[in-house]
């Protein structure tokens, strides 16, 4: 039987990989450089009295919410509509989300910045905004029925309040929450202290979610309750998320919000350790504060963390739910791990021309065999990596840290390693030297 490393041509792995850079790259530079006037205080004529400079965030696929000052007033339009969405190379669906993105456009504001919202419905059923954890009046707070009339599909709302605090916050559909949800309407707001507090060199808005697409569908399955089969970092799964990209000695701020239905994500960055410093958008106060490498991020909550990026190299930045981390997959296979398959599969190919037994060894290799998908779905895991391929999917990304001047999001590409410091096949000579042996 020919080993399953080798059914995967160069060919298509070389389509593969280029694929992989043109999907992301313009997403990257979309993050990386929010619109010119959205954050330059110089160029509004009547600054709000907060309004204050501040480091803009970047989220990565996504961009950030234009406004314009009208009478001393942040002026947001945010349309409620359905768009198509690559969820990663070879997986794009209808969603319903915010200005023909989901996750919608982030909004930034300061505190004690006076905002409005106009939001239009092109949905076709009604819809509503709520802005989750900000402090509104309650008529503002957008929950259809309680406190507002839903918005009916060709209508437009006002929303309208000032800012009474700053952190990281979400928004996202109050009227049939389940379908909008599931679809996608939800983004990231975040609020910046009027002062400062404790600046950081780059700072990431990423919105955790999940998702059930059935091989082939167009559509999200709204109506799934647990088995979902794409999880997503800003309606990405990996590879088709944008890495985060530092400077060695940055610090560097993540605000993970999620707002999947159902699942909550402990989020592990590897190489380094940060501290979390805000919960629900509430700073931690310093002596409360903890540190670690994995955070829990509970449905409808978020999260922010700090570290110091110290450790060149590429690291990966994840949901640690093993099955958080792949892309469409069944949980209802059998199980045939350890099964001895050879003589099995050579009787079935007599009536299944190619047929093979997957799984037997594990799953590691099935990911790289570039088996046919069906139309309009992923395989359940990874893409090529510099050494060999990367069998993770889903909640994935990779933190690059790089030395030198680090201007944009534009990916630097690989990491070029120091000379032995990659895990590497023991030679003879150490194995004799240290276990004394050689170990079959
Ligand atoms: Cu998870």
């Amino acid at each position: 039987m020919i080993p399953r490393r080798h059914f995967f041509s160069s060919a298509a792995l070389a389509a593969g990989a280029a694929a992989l850079a043109s999907a992301t790259r313009p997403a990257r530079a979309a993050a990386a450089e929010p619109a010119d006037n959205t954050h330059d205080a110089s160029a509004s004529p009547e600054p709000t009295a907060s309004s204050s400079p501040f480091r803009p965030v970047i989220t990565p696929n996504g961009i950030t919410a234009e406004w314009k000052l009208v009478d001393g007033v942040k002026v947001f339009h945010l349309v409620a509509e359905e768009f198509e969405h690559e969820i990663t190379p070879g997986l794009k669906v209808k969603c319903w989300g915010y200005n023909g993105r989901t996750p919608g456009p982030t909004i930034e504001a300061v505190e004690g910045d006076r905002v409005r919202f106009y939001v239009t419905n092109k949905l076709t059923e009604p819809t509503s905004v709520h802005w989750h954890g900000v402090r509104v009046p309650n008529g503002m707070d957008g929950v259809s029925g309680l406190t507002q009339k839903e918005i009916p599909p060709g209508e437009t709302y006002k929303y309208e309040y000032t800012l009474r605090q700053h952190g990281t916050h979400m928004y996202h559909s109050h009227f049939d929450e389940m379908t909008q949800g599931a679809l996608g309407m939800m983004g990231l707001f975040i609020i910046h202290p009027r002062q400062a507090l404790e600046p950081v060199d780059r700072d990431f808005a990423l919105l955790l979610s999940e998702w059930r697409v059935d091989p082939g569908a167009a559509r999200p399955n709204p109506s799934e309750m647990t088995d979902f089969n794409i999880f997503t970092i800003n309606s990405k799964a990996f590879p088709g998320t944008a890495p985060l990209v530092v400077k060695r000695g940055d610090r560097v701020r993540l605000r993970i919000g999620n707002l999947g239905a159902m699942d909550h994500h402990p989020v592990h960055l590897h190489g380094h350790d940060f501290t979390v410093v805000e919960a629900d958008g509430a700073p931690i106060p310093p002596a409360a504060r903890w540190s670690g490498n994995t955070v829990l991020v509970p449905v409808g909550s978020s999260r922010a963390v700090e570290f110091i990026a110290s450790e060149p190299g590429d690291w990966a930045l994840h949901c640690h739910m093993s099955h958080h981390t792949m892309n469409q997959m069944g949980h209802e296979a059998p199980n045939l791990l350890g099964i001895k398959s050879r003589a099995f599969d050579q009787k079935m190919r007599r009536l299944v021309p190619g047929y093979m037994t997957m799984g037997d060894t594990g799953m590691g290799d099935m990911a790289e065999m570039e088996m046919k998908n069906p139309r309009n779905s992923v395989p359940m895991l990874g893409a090529p990596g510099p050494f060999s391929y990367i069998d993770m999917g889903g909640m994935f990304t990779i933190l690059k840290v790089r030395e030198g001047d680090i201007a944009s999001q534009t990916d630097p590409g690989w990491y070029t390693h120091p000379a032995g410091t990659v895990a590497s096949r023991a030679s003879t000579e150490e194995l004799q030297r240290d276990l004394g042996r050689v170990p079959q």
